[in-house]
């Protein structure tokens, strides 16, 4: 019945009765996921898409040239858990006189699910690149007005113009980072392969991400695939791992597995390196290794949603971040790798850039476009086993 009322709106898109926002609304409240409307979404890229496109990117760039009105009291952030230092709001709010309201989320389909369904009401959110082609995609990112960001010259030129955002037109870059093992060392020795996932003598003592991509790329990065891959063998491969693992697995659990890592109920965590420095600063016995077979670098973004109330603030906060001492005190707290160079200079733990020979075994995730409801299944399933 669900997929009878898909395809029916499938077809509403193709012959442009419906537009492909209205599309995405409807679909995910018919239940569909949100990365499921992305890829039915690029599947059927109507004729005369590109051209849509095109046109809004023209009218975007116009737009991003007009001034903004003044500065609103109000800003309402979404961003991940854990991803900001203590002092950051609290200043930004004393300096600007505006009231932040914070909200967090665990994971990038999280945060599109939300946007998709036609959330409104937020200023500011931190999408991954692979998840930020998709907001631009849709026409759900907005576009950046530059000329506020005097600050913009502190971005390292490696985060400047990437392939997901030309221009940089809609985004500014917030932090990076590689997701891989965190481990007590206390407990374990060093692990070094996805493969101790498997290894029942932790049974029960070990947790993967609450995140289809990271739990489904890391089986196909343990078979020497990328974690990208649209083959269905090596997906079919990937979900036996992630269910022959999954027997040993306490839970799914992202960033707020650190409680138990530090209180030692966990011994070895799929975690993303920031979020295992953070633990780490209260249990010294925790560790973190990039597995031999490879894992994920990323990059999140700030983002402002077309439906933002307030642009101005939004922006103010953009510029205020690029500020070195106030991107040095986020990296700083949060563990992760900052975009911006003069703020890297300042840092007390500055986080380096992979080595040669990690970023040989590092991977960005992309968008899996018409893929992606082939994945959001398999996820479902390994969930379900
Ligand atoms: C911070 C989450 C890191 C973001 N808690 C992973 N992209």
């Amino acid at each position: 019945m669900r997929d009878r009322r898909l395809a029916a709106l499938l077809r509403a898109i193709g012959d442009e009765s419906l537009d492909r926002r209205e599309f995405a609304r409807r679909a995910v409240a018919l239940g569909a996921a949100a990365t499921t409307v992305a890829g039915l979404l690029a599947a059927c890229r109507p004729v005369g898409d590109d051209v849509a496109s095109a046109e809004r990117a023209t009218r975007d760039a116009a737009a991003a040239l007009e001034p903004l009105g003044p500065i609103e009291p109000h800003l309402s952030i979404y961003n991940w858990s854990d991803y900001v230092a203590p002092d950051t709001i609290p200043n930004f709010e004393r300096e600007f006189g505006v009231r932040v309201t914070y909200d967090v989320y665990e994971s990038n389909e999280e945060l599109l699910a939300k946007l998709l369904a036609g959330a409104r009401g937020y200023d500011l959110v931190f999408p991954s690149s692979y998840a930020l082609s998709v907001l631009v995609a849709t026409g759900l990112a907005a576009p950046v007005h530059r000329a506020y960001l005097t600050n913009w010259g502190n971005v390292a030129p490696l985060f400047l113009n990437p392939a997901v955002d030309p221009g940089n037109a809609h985004s500014v870059p917030w932090q990076w980072g590689i997701t891989g093992l965190a481990y007590r060392a206390d407990k374990v020795a060093p692990p070094e392969s996805w493969s101790v996932l498997q290894d029942v003598r932790y049974a029960g003592k070990m947790t993967q991400l609450d995140d289809g991509r990271d739990v489904i790329g890391s089986w196909l990065r343990f078979r020497g695939h990328s974690l990208n891959s649209r083959d269905v063998g090596e997906l079919t491969a990937a979900k036996a791992d992630a269910i022959s693992a999954k027997r040993n697995l306490k839970a799914y659990l992202s960033a707020p597995v650190k409680g138990q890592l530090i209180s030692g109920d966990v011994w070895i965590a799929q975690l993303w390196n920031g979020d295992a420095t953070q633990a780490r600063a209260e249990q010294p016995a925790i560790e973190y290794v990039l597995p031999r077979e490879g894992s994920t670098i990323w990059a999140d973004n700030v983002v402002i949603p077309r439906s933002a109330p307030h642009v101005r603030a939004a922006h103010e906060f953009m510029n205020y971040i690029l500020r070195p001492e106030v991107g040095a005190a986020i990296s700083d707290f949060t563990g992760y790798g900052t975009p911006n160079q003069q703020a890297l200079a300042r840092m007390e733990h500055p986080v380096p850039y992979p080595t040669a020979e990690q970023l040989r075994r590092l991977e960005y995730q992309i968008d899996l476009g018409r893929d992606t409801a082939e994945w959001d299944q398999l996820w479902t399933e390994i969930k379900s086993a």
